[in-house]
C-alpha cells in the first residue's frame, strides 16, 4: 500500500507522462485525469499503463474535476493540463482561455472543496515574461505575456497565488522554461526540427521549413524538470521556482545542431523559412535563472543544449528508421 497518493491533471503530456514514472518509482499511488477523446492517445503512458489509475475529467468541466479530487484523495495535485502551443492559442483564444487560464481555477475550487490540505503544483511558464526588459529571468521579474496563451497563464499563476494567500493551502508555481525530449509533441520547433532532419536524413523528405531561426529559448530536458516540480512540493512552504538551464540557443542553432547530429554537413540547403510559421506578436529571447530552485531546492539540470539535441534526433532517426511513414 503506497503511503502517498498523487493526482495529475496533463497525464498524457510529455511532463505528466514523465512525472508519473517518478512518482511510481517514488512509491506513489498515482492517479491521471484524462479527457475523453475519440481516438484514445495513451502513447506517452506505454511505461506505466497498469500501474496509474485513470479518471474520466476535463479541465473545463467543473464537476468531473471536483469528483477525481475526491476519489483519488491526493496528497499531492499536480497541475500540467493546458492547451500548451503558443502557436494554438492565437487561432482558439478563447478556448485557451477556457483551459489554461479558467481551468487552473476550476482545479483550485475542487481542491479547496474536496481535498484543501493537498499540497498543488501549477505548471506556470517562461512565456509569462515574453517581451523581457532583464536577463536572466527570475521570480521577481515582471510578465508581459506575449500570446493568449501566456495571457492565460499569467492569468492562472495568481489564481495559484490567490489561493495560496486567501485560503492559507499549500500553492505552488513552477515557472518553467522550455523543456524538451522524444515525447514532445512535434508542432513544437523542437521536435518539429529533430522529426525534420530524420526524415531527410532517411530519404522521406528534402527540406524543413520553419518561422523565425533568431528566435532564442533557454531549453533543457523534460525528465529534469519533472524531478524540479517533485522538489517544489517537497519543500516546507509553498512558493515560486523558475526551472531554467541558465542558458539560450537560436532556433538556427538548434537547427544546425540538428542536422550535424545526424551527420549532415550540408544543412542550409535543406532549410526554407515560411511566415506562415511566425506568430502576431514573437518572444524573441528568453533565458533563466534556477539559482533560487538550486539554493533552496537543490535543484540543477543535468543535460545540456548538444546533449539535449543528441537524444532528440538519435530518438527521431530510430523511430524512422523502423518505420516507413
Ligand atoms: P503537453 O504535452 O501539450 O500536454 C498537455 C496535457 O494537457 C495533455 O495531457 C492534454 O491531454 C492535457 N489537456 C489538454 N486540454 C485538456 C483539458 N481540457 N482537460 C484536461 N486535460 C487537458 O504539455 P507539456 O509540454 O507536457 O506541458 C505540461 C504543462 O506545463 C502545460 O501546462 C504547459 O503549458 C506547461 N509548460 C510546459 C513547458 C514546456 O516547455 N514543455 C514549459 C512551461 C510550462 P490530451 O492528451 O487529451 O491532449
Ligand atoms: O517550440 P515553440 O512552439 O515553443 P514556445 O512558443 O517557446 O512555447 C513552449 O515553451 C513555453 C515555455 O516558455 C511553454 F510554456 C509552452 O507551453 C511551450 O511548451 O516555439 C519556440 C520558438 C518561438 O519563438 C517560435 O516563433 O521557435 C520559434 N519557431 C520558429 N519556427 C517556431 C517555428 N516554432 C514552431 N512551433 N514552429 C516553427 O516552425
Amino acid at each position: 500500500m503506497a503511503d502517498r497518493s498523487a493526482l495529475i491533471t496533463g497525464i498524457t503530456g510529455q511532463d505528466g507522462s514523465y512525472l508519473a514514472e517518478l512518482l511510481l518509482k517514488k512509491g506513489y499511488q498515482v492517479t491521471g485525469i484524462v479527457r475523453r477523446l475519440s481516438s484514445p492517445n495513451l502513447n506517452n503512458l506505454a511505461q506505466v499503463l497498469g500501474r496509474v489509475k485513470l479518471v474520466d475529467g476535463d479541465l473545463m468541466d467543473q464537476s468531473s474535476l471536483s469528483q477525481a479530487v475526491k476519489s483519488s484523495g491526493p496528497d499531492e495535485i499536480y497541475n500540467l493540463g493546458a492547451q500548451s502551443f503558443v502557436g494554438t492559442s492565437f487561432a482558439q483564444p478563447v478556448l485557451t482561455g477556457e483551459i489554461t487560464g479558467l481551468g487552473t481555477l476550476r482545479l483550485l475550487a475542487a481542491a479547496r472543496e474536496n481535498a484543501p490540505q493537498a499540497k498543488i503544483y501549477h505548471a506556470s511558464s517562461s512565456e509569462m515574461f515574453g517581451h523581457v526588459g532583464a536577463e536572466p529571468q527570475d521570480e521577481n521579474t515582471p510578465f508581459h505575456p506575449r500570446s493568449p496563451y501566456g495571457v492565460a497563464k499569467v492569468y492562472a499563476y495568481w489564481a495559484c497565488v490567490n489561493y495560496r494567500e486567501a485560503y492559507s493551502m499549500f500553492v505552488s508555481n513552477g515557472i518553467l522554461f522550455n523543456h524538451e525530449s522524444p515525447r514532445r509533441g512535434l508542432e513544437f520547433v523542437t521536435r518539429k526540427i529533430t522529426d525534420g532532419v530524420a526524415r531527410i536524413a532517411t530519404g522521406k523528405a528534402d527540406t524543413l521549413t520553419l518561422g523565425n531561426l533568431d528566435a532564442r529559448r533557454d531549453w533543457g530536458y523534460a525528465p529534469d524538470y519533472v524531478d524540479l516540480m517533485w522538489r517544489v512540493l517537497q519543500a516546507k512552504s509553498p512558493g515560486d521556482y523558475v526551472g531554467a538551464t541558465g542558458e539560450a540557443h537560436s532556433v538556427r542553432e538548434f537547427v544546425q545542431a540538428a542536422f550535424e547530429t545526424a551527420g549532415i554537413s550540408d544543412w542550409q540547403k535543406h532549410l526554407r523559412t515560411d511566415s506562415q510559421f511566425n506568430r502576431p506578436s514573437e518572444v524573441f529571447n528568453l533565458r533563466g535563472s534556477p539559482a533560487k530552485a538550486k539554493r533552496e531546492l537543490g535543484w540543477e539540470p543535468t543535460t545540456r543544449f548538444k546533449e539535449l539535441v543528441k537524444i532528440m534526433v538519435e530518438a527521431d532517426l530510430k523511430r524512422h528508421g523502423e518505420n516507413s511513414n
